[in-house]
Formats: structure tokens, sequence, C-alpha cells
């Protein structure tokens, strides 16, 4: 297995910061199931944040380690500086069997040296620039899952031999109940002869990805912590500009370009030079065209509303004041949302850094059946709908309905959280972070159900409110569109909270008792639903109020809207929108 190669541990001695590497390198072979037991964390705050008085200025030095990327530029050999490896006709035929249990050609990954070297294919800009003298040292946190052996132990080298030394407190593995035996013996063993300052923790039970990265979290002791897929290789120089942003401001968490490894050939790629991060109602990630002020200021970090989720670096004090991740989130999903969600609303920022680059192995299939515990995707969306999204969950549930009945189990100290952090509404989040700006990226508000004038087809009445106001009754009147200047005020909209209001207005329609013969009134929408949720079946063409259960029904001789039970066959229930919204 692996391509081995000798370790470039002979640059270290180059490394022009090289004493406190030496400083730093002490307690890596720590007694480990001392370190497993011992789940309490370490003082939140081990340094002086540098800029935090605003009384030093920032004084930035280069921080290539060009002895290495000499070093790097001479290597020979399968897949170096990212290139694409091709299997033999022989080896084709036996590649399925690794494949089949990681979802990518493993055989491929063992044939690559564990320290193969990337190709630079960073922004030019990012060659010449410089940063902080003073960083935060750094817990890297890899959760793992039945990772192949080769793929896991290159994210570490990749890691430990593009950062500078003395940033680097620790690399913790988190291995969350791996069933292949002969990972836990060897990985032991290979870890302990070769890998320095890195540890492995185990997590005792299958505890998901979202927990395990907290079992990770726990047991590190660093200012930042980093986290990372354990299929990942960080790039030359990937560190300084994802700690420089977390030094001026501990509320910034910092994101990495992530760039692709190939899942068939381990070739390395960009995926794109940047993109906003977001989502869509099925709660799918989206990467949004960059805007023209991130461009124009490329390759300078940018912010970026949803992470990818798995690889990025965030102040460890920060991080728990968050309350880390919600540990009700289950094995895989939701938990990338959770955090950028609490982060805008809750005071703090996301950026992505151009300069730092990761690549990762996005695989081919997902090789793992599911555990046997249902729809654990959907609960942790629900979770994070329910707790962070206010009204907007609801788009969720237009898009998937089931979801409204699974049990996500209980939110109370979630909620709690929000309450004493004091969080802003998803609503802000949503105009201020994710969809604002040149206000050309959808979504921002959804789109209304139905808009226009309510005609009853029968009698060819309109509903006409005469700008009435709160607690006022009102009826039909000729439509304005053949009686020009008769009419009121008949343009009206079921809006996507399912209320049903004229245009422009915030007085909505509104019944509060279930008697046949209720009349309408107008009251101020409060957007909560109730007596103000309305639905439409533009088949039935009825206008159905849901919580009496009733429709809406007139009598068009007296010109009057009133509540009746539903009856399909009633020409008096019968509404027509101008515009409808079918999804
Ligand atoms: C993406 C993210 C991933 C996470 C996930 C949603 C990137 C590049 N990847 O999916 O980090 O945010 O979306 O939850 O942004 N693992 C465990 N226990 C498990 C399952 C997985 O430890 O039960 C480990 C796994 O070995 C890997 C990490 O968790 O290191 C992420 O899992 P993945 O690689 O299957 O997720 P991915 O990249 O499809
Ligand atoms: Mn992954």
């Amino acid at each position: 297995l692996g391509g081995g190669g000798k370790l470039p541990r002979e640059g270290a001695a180059k490394r022009h910061l090289d004493d406190d590497f030496e400083q730093h390198e002490d307690g890596r072979h720590d007694d480990r199931s001392k370190m497993a037991a011992e789940m309490d964390r370490a003082p939140l705050r081990t340094y002086q944040r540098p800029y935090e008085d605003g009384k030093i200025e920032m004084k930035k030095i280069d921080w290539h380690d060009y002895y290495q990327i000499e070093q790097d530029r001479k290597r020979t050999g399968p897949g170096e500086h990212g290139t694409a490896v091709i299997l033999s006709p022989a080896e084709e035929g036996m590649k399925q069997e690794l494949y089949k249990v990681n979802g990518f050609n493993a055989l491929v990954s063992d044939k690559i040296s564990l320290n193969r070297t990337l190709s630079d294919i960073r922004h030019p800009g990012c060659k010449t620039k410089k940063y902080s003298d003073k960083l935060p040292q750094v817990s890297i946190v890899i959760p793992f899952h039945n990772e192949h052996f080769s793929t896991l132990v290159r994210t570490v080298w990749s890691v430990i031999k593009n950062s500078p030394p003395q940033l680097i407190k620790e690399v913790i593995l988190v291995d969350d109940d791996s069933s292949k035996g002969f990972l836990k013996a060897k990985l032991d063993e290979y870890v302990k002869k070769n890998l320095p300052k890195t540890k492995v923790v185990r997590a005792g039970k299958r505890e998901g990805l979202i927990r395990a990265r907290l079992v990770g979290a726990r047991v590190a002791t660093g200012d930042v912590l980093i986290f990372l897929d354990s299929h990942c290789e960080a790039n030359v120089n990937w560190l300084p500009p994802l700690l420089e942003p977390i030094a001026i401001n501990r509320k910034t968490v910092a994101c990495p370009f992530i760039d692709v490894i190939d899942y068939e050939n381990f070739a390395y790629r960009a995926q794109d030079e940047g993109a906003r991060g977001a989502f869509d109602w099925e709660l799918y990630y989206k990467r949004l065209p960059l805007l023209p002020d991130d461009l124009k200021n490329m390759p300078d970090p940018f912010k970026s509303p949803v992470m990818a989720g798995g690889l990025f670096a965030m102040d460890r004090e920060y991080f728990w004041e968050l309350g880390g991740y919600d540990p009700g989130l289950d094995v895989w999903g939701g938990e990338q949302y959770e955090l950028s969600f609490k982060i805008w609303q809750c005071g703090g920022e996301m950026v992505d850094t151009p300069c730092s680059r990761v690549g990762h192995i996005y695989r081919k299939f997902a090789p793992f059946p599911n555990p046997g515990i249902g729809d654990f995707v959907g609960r942790n969306y629900k979770r994070v709908a329910e707790t962070w999204m206010d009204e907007y969950k609801e788009f969720i549930y237009m898009r998937r309905p089931h979801y409204k009945n699974l049990d996500s189990g209980d939110l109370t100290e979630q909620k709690k959280l929000r309450d004493k952090l004091g969080c802003k509404p998803f609503k802000w989040f949503m105009e201020e972070i994710a969809f604002d700006q040149p206000k050309k990226y959808p979504p921002r508000e959804p789109p209304d159900f139905a808009t226009g004038e309510i005609r009853n087809p029968v009698s060819n009445l309109c509903i006409d409110t005469q700008f009435r106001g709160s607690n006022e009754r009102f009826g039909l009147a000729p439509c304005i569109k053949e009686h020009q200047g008769q009419g009121g005020e008949q343009h009206f909209i079921l809006t996507w909270h399912k209320d049903l209001r004229p245009f422009k207005r915030s007085v909505c329609f509104d019944v509060s008792a279930k008697q046949p013969g209720t009349p309408v009134i107008l009251f101020h929408c409060h957007g909560m639903q109730g007596n103000q949720q309305w639905k439409y079946n533009y088949r039935t063409m009825q206008l159905y109020h849901m919580v009496t259960k009733n429709c809406l029904d007139s009598n068009p001789e007296m010109q009057e809207l009133y509540m009746n039970p539903c009856d399909t066959q009633l020409a008096t229930q019968k509404w027509k929108f101008d515009h409808v919204n079918v999804t």
C-alpha cells in the first residue's frame, strides 16, 4: 500500500521558522487512551489575539516555504504535480473491489505517493501575497468512517507538508467506528511511527460525521479549529490565507477553495474560480456567481452565505460560543447549513479565501449503506429549518411535504441557544446576506401562489374591499376590468405566507369562527397563518380556509361574502384569480 516515498523531513532544517517547530513538537506521542478519555475541553483561549485592541499594526511576511517548493518541483512519479494516473489493462480488471467500498478508484490512490505534490493552480496574485506574522495555532480535526488508508494518510501528509510547522498544534483523526478491521491497527502503527503531532481518537460508537467532529473539537487545544474531510489534499501555502481573517476578527469563519481530486484517476483540478455558496428550497447546496466587487478584488477573501460543509477554519472559542454543532444532527447532512445560518444570524461572518486551496475527492457514489435509521438527512434538515429558518421553512415543506411528519427530536436546547445569543431572523439573512446585493440573485421572497382580481365566474362579480380597514367587512362589486372607475380595491395576492391580502397592503382576509355564514373581515396581517391561512384549489376554484375547513361563499344578489361548508357543486363558491402559480 502507498507509494510511500521518503518524507520531506530534510526540509525542516531549512525552514525559516524552524525553532518553533521543535518547540511545538512535544506531546505528539501523548498517552492515547488518556487522550480519548479526557473529554473535557482545554482552556478556550491560549493566546492573546494580536489585533483585538487595535493597537498593534499588522506586520506582513511571506509565508511560502521556498525550500519545500523547490524540493517538490523536482519530484517525479505517478500522480505527482496532481496529474492523472492511468491504470494498465491488468490493473483495470482489479480495481472494482476497492472502488465498490470507497466510491472512488482507491487502487489508483494506492499507486500515488502518500505525500505527492499538487500543481499550484492559485490565482497568480497569491504567489506574492504576504500575511500577518502573528497567526494562531491550529488543531486540524478529520473525522473518518471506513476511509481508505492511503487517502486518509495523504490528507494528513498534505497538511503537514504544506503548513508552517509552528502553526500546527495537532492533527486529530476521529475514527467514527470504522468497521474495516485492518484500519485500526495499521493506522495506529503508521501514525505513531510517521506522522508528527497526529493522534487518533475513537468515537466508541457510530456517531456520524457531525458528532465525530464534536468529539475531535472537544479534545482540541489549538486556538483555531480546522475541519477537513478524510480524503483531501491541501495545496501550497494553504494555511496563512485561511488564518489571517480569523486573526483580524475572531468571528470570521474562513473556507478554502475546494478543488476536485478526480474519483477515477486522481487528477487535481479547480471546480471553478470561486462562487457564493447558497442553497435551494430542497436544501441542495448551490454555487451562485460571484458579485462584481468580489471579482474585482480577486484574490482577496470574499463573503459567502453558506459553506460547502467539510472544510473550514474557525476560532475554537467562537465555535463553542455558538454551541458547536447541534448534537442532534445524525450521520450526515445539514450541519453546513446549521453552522452557516448560525454564524451569520448570530453576529459572525463567513469568507472564502481564494489563495487557500484544498482538493477533495467527490465520490462517484456513496459506498455506505444507511445504518438502518431511516431518513436521517430529512430529520437533520427539519431540525435546521425549525430552529433557524422561521417562516421560510414552509418552502422546504412545500417541496418536501413528508418532512412535516418526521420526528426530528427535541429542539428546546437549540431554540434556547438562539434566544440566548440574540440571533437575527432568517429573513434578515435572506435579504442582507444570501440573496441581496445587485438584487438579481433569486430566490428572494418565494413567488406568490395567486394574484390579481378574484372573480366569481357565474355572477361575474369581483371581491372588492373598497379600501376598508382592520375589523371591517367587505363584499362583491362589479369587476373593475369591465366597469372602469366603478370598483374599489380588487387587486389581491394569495401570498407565500398563505394569507390573502389586497395588493401592497398589510391587512388580511381573516375568519375567526366555524359557523356557516361567518363573515370575512380584514385584519392586520400577522404572518402566523391560523385565522389567516387560505388555500386555493384551482381545479374546483374554491378558496379554502384551513382552520375552519370552510370555503369562501357569496350571495351575488346582496353582493355579500361569508364562509360556508365546502360544496364543489355551488356556483357561489367558485373564484378565479387572474394569475395562478401552479408548482
Ligand atoms: C459534504 C461535505 C462534508 C459534509 C457533508 C454534509 C465537503 C467537501 N464535504 O459531503 O464535509 O459537510 O457534505 O454533511 O464539503 N464520516 C464520518 N462518519 C459518518 C459519515 C462520514 O466520520 O457516519 C466522515 C467521512 O469519512 C468524511 C466526512 O465525514 O471524512 C464527510 O463525509 P463525506 O465525505 O461522505 O461527505 P461529502 O464529501 O459527500
Ligand atoms: Mn467528502
